[in-house]
């Protein structure tokens, strides 16, 4: 019952559009068989395809700006409207893609600009529609990055105490600072980064060991990243404090010996760092100057102490004002008769006639004996004695004259002067008489003569050999 074959035909075929946009099309189909026997089908549909989008999108760059120069990361991005849809944009940057295809707006991406040189280059951001219809905008733009480091100079290390160092230099740009520092040129240890930008940079190092050699080199870095480092340079910090003490002594004279005339006292000193100075005392009193040159003498005239015994210590010091001192050395100066005789009291002064005074006082006590006693006239010495009165001569009538005495040993030490007695010489027609209360034959020695021994009697008035109304003293045989 095959049917022959006879081909199909569409029948006529009555289009509808029920939109202008999508338009939808019915239909039917009809066979007839041989016998006449009519097929028709069920009512279908179809559309027919949209007509193509020939409508180029619309794009533009809004940064960076046209002509303008860039640096660092910066923003691109770029608007874009099309009258069916933007695809994508994709960014170039001499033609050469920048980043993916940007999918979605805003249309933007992140560049770094410092991954090319600095120049002229073309970005270009080209947008695409779904039915592939591209359009493109670009705009020109310098790069221009800072690529050159800062320049550092002036490196120095200050203020170095026990533990601390202070580092500065100076930068021709703004940069941050950092310091790594260590014993030797390897480093290790390294300051926190400073990141504020700079041109006068100091930092400063703490922690650091007492008495030590540093290495040190110091590093800066611009706001583009190009880093600057100085060659290696070096620091000591201070020296640990000194808190030792000298040892001191004394190693001449030796102890409990016997001194005189000018000898030479002599100590040692030493110091973990070293000593300053050593100042010899005597009986706690500074004995010259501090000494400061090793080894530490001083010379000591022994004749300016009395005589007896005296302590001997030495004093030293370091420079971190460390004093020690030395264990004392007794020593007996002994340098004969150093002492006056003691000062003559009781003088009394008499006129005896119209050109005589005599004197007379209580003897002075010496420690090893008097030998005699300057005579003073008026302040003037006119003669010695060998014993505790004398009669002046040669003087004026009616004159007063003031004396002192003064007794002296025989090394020539000499007393201080008695107090004063005064006398006034008698007219020529009248004779003094030498006191009674003297109880002495005195011994009288006129200046640049020897002593004599002189008793007195008085020669009456009356002798033929004298003018009447006078006497005299006369030298017993
Ligand atoms: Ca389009
Ligand atoms: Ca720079
Ligand atoms: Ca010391
Ligand atoms: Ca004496």
């Amino acid at each position: 019952m095959r049917p022959a074959t006879r081909p199909v035909s569409h029948s006529r075929q009555r289009p509808q559009r029920w939109q202008c946009k999508t338009p939808l099309y019915h239909y039917r189909v009809k066979s007839k068989d041989a016998a006449g026997n009519l097929a028709v089908s069920p009512d279908a549909v179809f559309t027919t395809a949209p007509p193509p989008d020939t409508t180029l999108p619309a794009v533009s760059i809004t940064t960076p700006a046209a002509n303008s120069s860039v640096s660092g990361t910066i923003t691109v991005s770029a608007t874009a409207a099309d009258n069916v849809g933007v695809a994508s944009v994709q960014f170039k940057l001499d033609d050469v893609n920048l980043g993916p295809e940007d999918t979605v707006a805003p249309y933007s991406l992140s560049w770094n600009t410092a991954t090319v040189g600095n120049g002229l280059y073309a970005l270009t951001a080209v947008a695409r529609d779904a039915a592939g219809n591209t359009a493109s905008a670009a705009v020109t733009v310098t790069v221009s990055n800072d690529l050159t480091p800062p320049v550092l100079s002036g490196a120095t290390a200050s203020a170095l105490s026990v533990d601390t160092a202070a580092i500065s230099w100076t930068t021709d740009e703004l940069a941050d600072s950092q310091v790594e520092y260590g014993l030797s040129t390897g480093y290790g240890s390294a300051s926190v980064l400073d990141a504020s930008r700079v041109t006068a940079h100091t930092v400063t190092l703490n922690g650091l060991t007492a008495g030590t050699l540093y290495h040190y080199r110091v590093k800066s870095k611009d706001a583009a990243g190009n880093l600057a480092v100085s060659p290696d340079a070096v620091f000591t910090t201070a020296p640990p404090p000194d808190t030792t003490p000298p040892a001191v002594s004394i190693t001449a004279p030796a102890a409990n010996s016997s001194v005189s005339g000018t000898i030479t006292v002599s100590a040692t000193a030493t110091d973990n760092v070293s000593v300053v100075g050593v100042q010899f005392k005597l009986d706690n009193a500074n004995l010259g100057a501090e000494t400061t040159i090793p080894l530490y003498t001083f010379t000591w005239n022994t004749t300016t102490v009395a005589n007896g015994t005296h302590t001997l210590t030495a004093v030293a010091r370091d420079a971190a004002g460390n004093v020690a001192i030395s264990a004392p050395v007794s020593v007996m100066a002994a340098n004969g008769d150093v002492l006056p005789p003691s000062m003559p009291t009781g003088l009394t002064a008499t006129a005896v006639s119209s050109s005589q005074i005599f004197l007379v006082w209580s003897p002075s006590t010496d420690n090893v004996g008097v030998v005699g006693y300057k005579i003073f006239r008026d302040g003037m010495q006119v003669a010695t004695s060998s014993t505790s009165a004398y009669q002046d001569t040669g003087l004026s009538p009616v004159t007063t004259y003031k004396y002192t005495v003064a007794a002296f040993d025989a090394v020539g030490n000499t007393s201080a002067p008695s107090a004063p007695a005064s006398a006034t010489t008698l007219f020529k027609s009248a004779q003094g008489v030498v006191p009674a209360s003297a109880g002495v034959t005195p011994s009288v020695t006129i200046a640049g003569a020897g002593p004599s021994t002189a008793s007195r009697r008085s020669v009456s008035a009356a002798s033929p050999f004298l003018p009447a109304g006078t006497r005299r003293c006369v030298t017993a045989a």
